[in-house]
């Protein structure tokens, strides 16, 4: 028996010496160790020896067992150490490469030339407010002074939702809401940016909807020298220190008296060009002092309180900036427009 299980070893050590892998390791396991393993049996068969025989056998049997064991244990580790080494070769990061660059985006041109804006005036105090797109037709026309039979009331002109509500086509009637809410409280001192909406064909430098910031401000005393003052220092910040301001006579019907403010050429500087079509000036907005009855319908006793407001169209001021020659670039995302705005 005991040379049987020394040949079992022999056997065994011969077999392991030659796997070169994992499974083929276990089924030697299993061969010469496991439950019908040959080393089990011949164990089995220990009941049979005489008294004096078994512990010397089961000792021998115990020593092969360990050996077979031993063996199969260390070919193990080393297989799982291989396996171990080659996942890490194969899967090796190397963490000095650079990364793969984020796309990043970039803030439209228009809203560059809205927040630009925005700047300037809260550097002077102004708060932003904003309101709804859709309008009753008292905020957005009544309030206003624009009486039922103004052109500009016209059906033809609007997008109409309802007899009473319509997409704003101005920004005016935020501020209207906001001389509502503070309810005569001074001084109100706002810009409002927002979408502003018009029925009009899409040609070059008209869109049914475009951009615009309007400002206000009511207190006692406001003149025409604070409007004057105001728009300057605002030319000034958005367009170089170098602009002047030129005031023309206009109406609207919500200031009197109005007028239309041009600035000198940023292109040519005033000497004539292209672009302000040889005159050395530019409109870029429109203003005047607040009419009395729009401050009373909003809450301010014009006897007391008086105002100026100004609104200008965005897509105007960023094609004149930026020479852009049409306002639909401005609408149809093409990146190769975008990406000339993007401040890398
Ligand atoms: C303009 C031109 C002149 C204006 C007036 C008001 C308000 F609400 F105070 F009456 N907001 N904006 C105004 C005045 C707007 O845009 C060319």
């Amino acid at each position: 028996m005991k040379e049987r299980l020394e040949a079992i070893k022999a056997e065994a050590l011969k077999e392991l010496a030659g796997t070169t892998d994992a499974g083929h390791l276990n089924d030697l396991r299993v061969k010469y160790l496991g439950k019908k393993g040959a080393l089990t049996e011949i164990l089995r068969g220990m009941g049979s020896l005489s008294a004096e025989e078994r512990p010397v056998i089961g000792q021998v049997g115990n020593e092969v067992r360990a050996a077979v064991e031993a063996v199969i244990e260390e070919k193990q580790a080393n297989f799982h150490r291989q396996e171990t080494e080659a996942r890490l070769a194969a899967e090796r990061v190397d963490v000095t490469l650079p990364g793969r660059p984020l796309k990043q985006g970039s803030i439209h041109p228009l809203n560059q030339v809205i927040q630009e804006i925005e700047d300037i005036f809260i550097g002077m105090g102004y708060r932003i407010a904003e309101g709804p797109e859709v309008e009753t037709d008292y905020h957005n026309f009544e309030a206003l002074n624009l009486p039922k039979d103004h052109p500009a009331r016209d059906m033809q002109d609007s997008f109409y939702l309802t007899e009473d509500l319509l997409m704003r086509t101005q920004t005016s009637p935020v501020q209207v809401r906001t001389m509502e809410a503070m309810q005569g409280e001074v001084p109100v001192k706002i810009i409002c940016p927002g979408r502003v909406f018009r029925r009009d064909d899409d040609d070059a430098t008209h869109s049914f909807q475009f951009h615009q910031i309007e400002g206000l401000v009511v207190g006692k005393r406001i003149r025409m020298s604070d409007l004057k003052g105001t728009l300057l220092e605002f030319t000034r910040k958005m367009f170089g220190p170098n602009t002047q301001i030129r005031l023309r006579p206009s109406f609207f019907p919500f200031t009197e008296p109005s007028v239309e403010v041009d600035v000198t050429c940023m292109k040519c500087g005033g000497d004539g060009c292209r672009v302000c079509k040889q005159s050395g000036w530019l409109e870029i907005l429109g203003s005047g002092m607040v009419h009395p009855r729009v401050l009373e319908m909003s809450g301010y006793d014009p006897e007391e309180y008086s105002g100026f407001a100004f609104g200008m169209g965005v897509e105007r001021i960023a094609m004149l900036k930026y020479g852009v020659d049409d306002i639909r670039y401005f609408y149809n995302n093409d990146l190769r427009f975008l990406q000339q705005f993007a401040r890398v």
